[in-house]
């Protein structure tokens, strides 16, 4: 019965609703037939839907109209008379970039957002009116709404200080998107195939990635700008809008892995320590944030695989005091207390693949530079993935985290719902995991899948490799972007 339409029987289930209603109808109709609206409120939402509908129709189909990643970053002016003198003058030049893209984000983002629109459009019915699907829609209809609704001209810095905000607001709300599709989908597998699942949110990520690196490199060029306005300090260069020209992957690494280990802390009581060696000077050109996402993806993996395969080894030693197996051990390369380790090249490298205090033995991240790619190996000592499991791993939704009240499949049920007060009850439950303090460790099973589309959006690739009843190798190999900075069509 959940199925039954409150909306007139079209082949899509919310061709003509203003998001807002449609929201109200997909939250409600779950349980209840009760009619939602008196006459005259039903026509007025039809009108503003229909309007709304026939902008959506017509943005959807135009064409998109690609960058490369040289105009992003501001590289492809030339052929414009005013290109030498811009050369000249910085302030000037960054302005005019700013406008450039600014202009470009105006024009392109509702054609792509009415895209996606249209796709969750055409999902089935009954997905359409899962809440989280249905918030997820809402917020590339009210996306939609609010860029097309802004002045159309972007013609000085007010202009661009005022679109820049919205964008801001815009990225900031979709910052849950990617959760909220995965646990939509994941209440809705009973319903699309795993391959017409997969193929909607590949598409529907990849599509994601360029929005959100249009729209953020209109936000960052402006601050970037405004900063070197109102400072005298000089604002380094090899940092344009999103794109880092010099980025050095250890610093990054050593990031997420802090990050990730209080993570770990937080859930289990105790951490592996990650080291960090091979071609640690390597600097490349990169989208940081894309890495970021990547890198603590993988290692939330490898540090869950590692402490689970020490529980049930047995030789976890739930002691943050360290009165571990390996506590009177004091290696010479390491600090101690610092639990992100770089390693040099004529380093002891034995001396630091030690377990440490807690008897979990270190998560290893290693930096190689070629030519024309840098390889990150992140190689964990977890166990590996069992022969059943891993043809799964890439799949959306899938995971090994114990959910103890599944009930997934049942569709609309409150229960499955990460933020429920019930999963405070769960201990360390798939649950609990997602609502535990600083963000889950694991559980929405869409690191792997998500990393890989990353990885491959600018010509890398990633690959994991399981050793079963070992550890695992995921290899990272990631193009330098600045040589095909004319082929990379975003
Ligand atoms: P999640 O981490 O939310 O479960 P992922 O897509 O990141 O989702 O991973 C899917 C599954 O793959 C995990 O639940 C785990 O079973 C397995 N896996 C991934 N990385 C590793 C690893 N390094 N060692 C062992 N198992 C792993
Ligand atoms: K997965
Ligand atoms: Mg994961």
């Amino acid at each position: 019965n959940i199925a039954t339409p409150l909306i007139a029987a079209k082949p899509s289930w919310n061709n003509s609703i203003p998001s807002s209603v449609a929201t109200n109808i997909a939250l409600r109709s779950a349980g209840s037939q009760q009619r939602l609206f008196t006459n005259s409120e039903q026509k007025e939402t039809e009108d503003v839907v229909s309007f709304y509908d026939d902008k959506v129709t017509q943005y959807a189909n135009q064409e998109i109209q690609t960058v490369t990643l040289k105009t992003l970053l501001g590289l492809g002016r030339s052929g414009s008379p005013s290109h030498d003198q811009l050369q000249q003058d910085t302030a000037a030049g960054d302005l005019a970039i700013n406008l450039d893209v600014a202009r470009y984000a105006r024009k392109e983002l509702p054609v792509r957002l009415a895209r996606l629109i249209k796709a969750t459009q055409k999902l089935p019915f009954i997905v359409g009116t899962n809440p989280y699907i249905t918030r997820v829609y809402k917020l590339y209809y009210d996306s939609f709404q609010s860029i097309t609704a802004s002045p159309e001209e972007i013609r000085d810095k007010d202009d661009l200080d005022r679109f820049a905000s919205l964008l801001k607001g815009l990225v900031e709300s979709h910052a849950d998107v990617v959760p909220m599709l995965s646990q939509g989908f994941l209440e809705c597998k009973k319903y699309m195939t795993k391959e017409d699942i997969k193929q909607f949110l590949d598409d529907m990520i990849r599509a994601r990635i360029g929005i959100r690196l249009i729209a953020e490199q209109a936000i960052s060029l402006r601050e970037q700008r405004h900063e070197r306005e109102v400072s005298s300090v000089e604002t380094p260069h090899d940092i344009v809008g999103v794109v880092h020209t010099a980025l050095r992957p250890a610093d990054l690494i050593r990031t997420c892995a802090s990050f990730v280990q209080e993570l770990c802390d937080v859930n289990y009581g105790s951490r592996p320590e990650v080291v960090i060696n091979g071609q640690i000077d390597t600097t490349f050109t990169y989208v940081p944030v894309h890495l970021e996402y990547i890198l603590c993806e993988l290692l939330k993996n490898s540090v869950r695989a590692t402490v689970e395969h020490s529980q049930r080894m047995g030789r976890s030693a739930l002691n943050p005091h360290g009165t571990g197996p390996d506590s009177h051990h004091s290696p010479t390369n390491r600090e101690s207390g610092n639990s992100v380790v770089i390693v040099n090249q004529d380093d002891d490298q034995d001396e630091a693949r030690r377990p440490n205090e807690f008897g979990h033995p270190p998560v290893e991240v290693t930096i190689a530079q070629g030519e024309h790619e840098v390889t990150i190996r992140i190689r964990d000592h977890g166990g590996g993935i069992s022969r059943e499991d891993l043809d799964a791993i890439f799949d959306y939704s899938f995971t090994t985290v114990k959910n103890e009240n599944d009930s997934s499949s049942d569709g609309l049920s409150e229960n499955d719902s990460p933020y429920g007060v019930d999963s405070i009850f769960k201990g360390v439950s798939r649950l609990a995991m997602q609502t535990g303090l600083g963000g889950p460790i694991a559980g929405l099973g869409f690191g792997l899948p998500l990393t890989r589309i990353y990885a491959q959006y600018f010509g890398g690739d990633m690959q994991l490799v399981s050793l079963q009843g070992y550890g695992c190798d995921v290899f990272l190999k990631l193009k330098q972007i600045d040589e095909s900075l004319d082929d990379l069509q975003i």
